[in-house]
C-alpha cells in the first residue's frame, strides 16, 4: 500500500459505509477498486447492504434535526474548516483522484481546487441566502419569503469527477441546513472513502457525524433505494442521459425533486476570424484532456471553410504528439479509460463512423499494453449521422467543415444533448449571435474558450437530454432549500386580498 493511502486512511480492505461513524463491517459484497492504468487492485471495499443504508439514512436524518436550526453563517463556519481540510490533503487527495479514476495528476490536483472553491464559496454564502421582501396591497401588512432547509439530500455522483461533483452539492446543502447522504460511482469508492475520513476530522469532534454520509454500493442495494425512497426530498445525479431518464421517472413518481446533470455533446465552432492558436488549444484540451470523459468533453468541431484544411491538420500533427501513459506521471497528457468496457465503446464507436461511411483522419486503435488505453481519434463524416448524436464518453472527436454561422448553429443545436459549448471569433457580431437566444442551447456558451474546465462561480448545468439541473455557484443553492412565503398582519383588521368582502 503506497504511503499517500494511509495518509488518506485507505486500508487494504476498507468499509463503504458512513452512518455517524464508520460501519466496520458493512453486509454488502466485497468488491475491488483497480487502477485503469494497469488493471491491478487498488484496495477492497466492503459495500453497504440494506441496513447499513437504512442506518445512514437514519443517521442523516437525525442529524437534520440538529444541523437545521444552527444559524447558517454557523454552519458556515464548519463548511470553512471543510475547506481547509482538504486544502491540507490537496496533494494525497489529488493523486489518488488521478490513481483510481485514471486523470491526469494535474487535473486530479485541480479538481482538489474546485472542492476547495466550492467550500470557500459556500462559506459566504452562508451569509447570503436571501429572499425577497414584497410591499403587501394590504394595509398593515408585511410580506416577505424566506428559506429553509429541505431536509436529507441524496447525491450520486459519476466516476468521472469522484470528488468535485459530491463537494459542489454537499458544500451548498450544507450552509443550506441539509444533511446528505453519497452514493459514488462503482469505479471509484476509493476517493469517496478518503474524502468521507477528511471531513469526519471537521464533523466529529463537532458531534455532527450523520452531516455528511456515505453508502457505496450498486445500484440495487443503495441507488435504487435512494431514489425511491420519500425520505431524500431531492436527488441530485449526475451521470449517463439513460441514467437520468430513470431517476427523474422514479423521483416524479413519488413527487420529489430531483437536479440531473446529465450528458453532453459539446460542439466548438470555429469561424475564419478566430485566433486559430486558441482554437488549437482549446479543442485539444476539450477533446483530449480527461481523455475525453468530462461531461463537458469537446466532442464535435465546425471548422469555418476558409480555415477548415489549416486547423484539422495542425489538430492531427498535435495529435500525434499526446503522450499517453500513467496518470501519475508529470508528463503524460491523456491517461486511460475508467474500464476496458469505456474502450470498447470508443471502439464500437468508431466502427460505427466506418459504417456510417465515416472517415478516421487519426486515431481509431487500442493501446496493446495493460490499462484501459486508446488513442485520442479524430473522426470525419456528416453532422447528422445517427453515432455523432450520440455521447461516447472517452477522447474521440467529429470535425465537420461548414460555409457560415448558420450552417454551423443549425448542427450545433441539433443533437438532443444542451451542456456546453463555445465558439472561437473575434467578431462582435458572431459572438452576439452565438450567444443570443437563437443561438447555442446550452446551458453554457463560450466565447474564445473552450466547452470544459467551468469555473464553479457559475451554475453548471445544461438544457434539453442533459437535464435542466444547476449545480455550483450562482443562485444554484435554491434547489437545496425550501421556499416559503410569509404575510404578517400587524393591524387590528382582516382585510381580504383581492378585494374579496366576506362577513
Ligand atoms: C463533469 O464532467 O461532470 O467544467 C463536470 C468542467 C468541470 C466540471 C465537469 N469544472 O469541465
Amino acid at each position: 500500500m503506497m504511503d499517500f493511502l494511509k495518509d488518506l486512511g485507505i486500508a487494504e480492505v476498507n468499509s463503504g459505509a458512513y452512518a455517524d461513524g464508520w460501519i466496520e463491517n458493512p453486509s454488502g459484497e466485497e468488491t475491488v477498486s483497480v487502477n485503469p492504468a494497469t488493471g491491478e487492485p487498488i484496495a477492497r471495499i466492503k459495500n453497504a447492504g440494506t441496513d447499513d443504508y437504512e442506518a445512514a439514512v437514519q443517521a442523516a436524518q437525525s442529524a437534520f434535526e440538529k444541523w437545521r436550526m444552527i444559524p447558517a453563517p454557523r454552519r458556515g463556519e464548519i463548511v470553512r474548516q471543510v475547506g481547509n481540510e482538504l486544502r491540507k490533503y490537496k496533494e494525497p487527495l489529488g493523486k489518488l483522484v488521478s490513481l483510481e479514476m485514471g486523470k491526469i495528476l494535474t487535473e486530479g490536483e485541480g479538481e482538489v481546487q474546485e472542492m476547495i472553491d466550492i467550500a470557500d464559496f459556500a462559506v459566504g454564502l452562508s451569509r447570503q441566502l436571501y429572499g425577497n421582501t414584497m410591499h403587501s396591497e394590504r394595509p398593515g401588512h408585511r410580506m416577505y419569503e424566506q428559506w429553509h432547509p429541505l431536509g436529507t439530500i441524496g447525491i450520486i455522483s459519476a466516476f468521472n469527477f469522484p470528488v468535485a461533483v459530491w463537494s459542489w452539492n454537499a458544500m451548498i446543502a450544507a450552509v443550506c441546513g441539509d444533511t446528505m447522504l453519497w452514493k459514488p460511482a462503482r469505479d471509484v469508492p476509493l476517493c469517496a472513502i478518503a474524502v468521507q475520513n477528511i471531513v469526519n476530522r471537521v464533523i466529529e469532534p463537532e458531534g455532527l457525524g450523520g452531516l455528511f454520509c456515505l453508502t457505496v454500493g450498486g445500484s440495487a442495494t443503495v441507488g435504487e433505494k435512494m431514489v425511491a425512497d420519500r425520505r431524500l426530498p431531492l436527488i441530485s445525479a449526475t451521470g449517463s442521459c439513460k441514467m437520468g431518464r430513470k431517476i427523474g421517472q422514479v423521483v416524479a413518481e413519488r413527487l420529489g425533486r430531483s437536479l440531473l446533470e446529465l450528458g453532453g455533446n459539446n460542439a466548438i465552432i470555429v469561424m475564419d476570424d478566430a485566433d486559430l492558436d486558441l482554437a488549437l488549444r482549446a479543442i485539444l484540451f476539450g477533446a483530449v484532456g480527461t481523455a475525453g470523459q468530462r461531461c463537458t468533453s469537446t466532442r464535435r468541431v465546425f471548422l469555418h471553410r476558409k480555415i477548415a484544411d489549416e486547423v484539422r491538420d495542425k489538430l492531427v500533427r498535435a495529435y500525434g504528439t499526446i503522450r499517453i501513459g500513467d496518470p501519475l506521471d508529470r508528463d503524460t497528457l491523456m491517461g486511460p479509460l475508467i474500464t476496458p468496457r469505456a474502450v470498447d465503446d470508443v471502439m464500437n464507436a468508431i466502427a460505427e463512423v466506418k459504417k456510417e461511411g465515416g472517415e478516421i483522419l487519426c486515431g481509431g486503435n487500442r493501446l496493446d499494453r495493460p490499462g484501459n488505453f486508446c488513442e485520442p481519434t479524430i473522426a470525419t463524416g456528416r453532422p447528422d449521422m445517427a453515432i455523432v448524436q450520440e455521447e461516447t464518453f472517452g477522447p474521440l472527436l467529429y470535425v465537420f467543415t461548414v460555409d457560415s454561422l448558420e450552417e454551423a448553429m443549425g448542427h450545433h443545436n441539433a443533437v438532443t444533448q444542451g451542456l456546453s459549448s463555445a465558439i472561437f471569433t473575434r467578431n462582435l457580431q458572431a459572438s452576439e449571435e452565438f450567444l443570443s437566444a437563437r443561438g447555442s442551447d446550452c446551458g453554457i456558451a463560450n466565447v474564445n474558450i473552450g466547452t470544459s474546465g467551468a469555473e464553479i462561480g457559475g451554475a453548471f448545468g445544461g438544457e434539453k437530454e442533459t437535464g435542466g439541473g444547476r449545480e455550483a455557484g450562482s443562485d444554484s443553492w435554491k434547489a437545496y432549500m425550501r421556499r416559503q412565503t410569509n404575510t404578517i398582519n400587524w393591524s387590528n383588521e382582516l382585510p381580504l386580498a383581492q378585494g374579496v368582502q366576506f362577513l
